[in-house]
């Protein structure tokens, strides 16, 4: 059984990568956040528009000479649209990051390289539990600084909110964008808060636990209005707790799960994206953005030019690897992880959670 639906899969996306391929572009010019003079670790979105900057355009007139920035920029999108090639789409992206999780306090408790080469293995500590973590209180303010943010930009700056939401599966993804997006007052019109659950924007998968995701049946029963993705499994088919994702891999679903938004007719011109730093990472990889760090909470709008063209591309999905791991907690871990014992590869999960 599952090994023909896999079949069934593989042969469609090979079926699509010959018909067509869309070729990701950044368009830079628009956002602080593509200038290289932007230092990411000091930038803060929320005293900047989200990074807007706040220039004229050449359809610019004395009608719109009054109207706020996010107003002339939706406009100059809509433009763009209309003056494209039908093969030629063009989206605003906002990615978001989650506030801060259990994980994130652990590796920060731990060290990066304890957190890595032994404790991000485990389920938890005892006192504090990072499998499918879940926000912590600095996590939920940061959801809450985004939520005031969005509302601020709605009202003052008359922001287009998003046309479409989507979201990662992982329980810290769910609450930031529930955070996030609940309760804004929006214009009549706009497009109700529904996100869509995507296994594809899930944070790149190592052997962490933070990184398995729980099944479907505690996600819909989390968020039960909210739509999941079609061909969603029961249970976690990709983490195995052994080995991990390479980017080339990951870069691979990342640019499946933008080419599944850029194919629908009724994502529209603003897109809201929720999801982890690594993914976004890829995400931004794979549209030729540079390299943006988010901190825990951020957000970052990008300008997306997509071309389809009629073109046959490697779909190799790249592999995944497995890596040396302690099987005790490490006996230091200040410069890199030192084991007690010879590090090995794992060829087991350190624990075994069923979530
Ligand atoms: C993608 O588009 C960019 C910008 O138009 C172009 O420079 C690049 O060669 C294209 N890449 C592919 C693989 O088509
Ligand atoms: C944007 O620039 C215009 C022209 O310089 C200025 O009048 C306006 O106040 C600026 N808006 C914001 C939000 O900075
Ligand atoms: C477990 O980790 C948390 C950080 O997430 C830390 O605050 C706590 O003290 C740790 N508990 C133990 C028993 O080490
Ligand atoms: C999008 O709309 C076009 C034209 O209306 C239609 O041919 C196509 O099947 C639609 N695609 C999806 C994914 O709904
Ligand atoms: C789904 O997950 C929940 C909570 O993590 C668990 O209690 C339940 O047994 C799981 N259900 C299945 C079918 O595995
Ligand atoms: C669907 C759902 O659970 N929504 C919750 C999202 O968060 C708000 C508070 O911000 C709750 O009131 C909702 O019930």
């Amino acid at each position: 059984m599952k090994f023909s639906r896999l079949t069934a899969v593989a042969l469609s996306l090979a079926v699509l990568a010959d018909a067509s391929y869309v070729n990701y572009t950044t368009v830079t010019g628009y956002f602080l956040q593509d200038e290289a003079t932007t230092d990411p670790s000091t930038f803060d979105f929320t005293s900047t528009n989200f990074g807007l900057i706040n220039r004229t355009y050449p359809i610019d007139n004395k009608k719109t000479k009054n109207r706020t920035p996010w107003e002339r920029f939706y406009h100059q999108v809509v433009e763009l649209n209309r003056r494209s090639p039908p093969n030629v789409d063009y989206k605003v992206l906002f990615l978001g990051r989650h506030g801060e999780g259990w994980h994130n306090a652990a590796e920060e408790y731990y060290g990066t390289p304890a957190w890595n080469c032994y404790w991000s293995l485990l389920d938890g500590n005892g006192t504090a539990t990072w499998c499918d973590a879940d926000l912590t209180d600095s996590g939920i303010k940061q959801a809450q600084i985004a939520h005031n943010f969005w509302q601020n930009q709605l009202n003052s700056q008359h922001i287009h909110p998003p046309d479409s939401y989507f979201v990662s599966p992982l329980t810290r993804t769910l609450r930031t964008a529930n955070i996030t997006f609940s309760g804004l007052r929006l214009l009549p019109g706009s497009t109700p808060f529904r996100p869509l659950i995507k296994e594809y924007l899930r944070e790149g998968i190592s052997l962490h636990t933070c990184d398995q995701r729980r099944n479907r049946t505690y996600i819909h029963s989390l968020f039960p209005t909210w739509p999941i993705e079609r061909g969603f499994t029961e249970t976690d088919e990709l983490w195995n707790g052994v080995t991990a994702e390479t980017s080339a891999a990951e870069d691979f679903r990342s640019k499946a799960a933008l080419d599944s938004i850029f194919k629908a007719n009724d994502t529209g011109l603003f897109v809201s994206v929720t999801s982890h730093s690594g993914e976004i990472g890829s995400l931004l990889r794979v549209l030729k953005h540079r390299t943006f760090q988010l901190s825990t909470g951020a957000v970052i709008p990008v300008l997306v030019r997509a071309e389809t063209v009629p073109e046959t591309r490697p779909t190799t999905k790249g592999s995944w690897t497995a890596s040396a791991h302690c099987t005790a907690p490490p006996v230091t871990s200040v410069q890199s992880c030192v084991c007690p014992s010879t590090a090995v590869p794992v060829t087991t999960p350190l624990v075994t959670v069923s979530l």
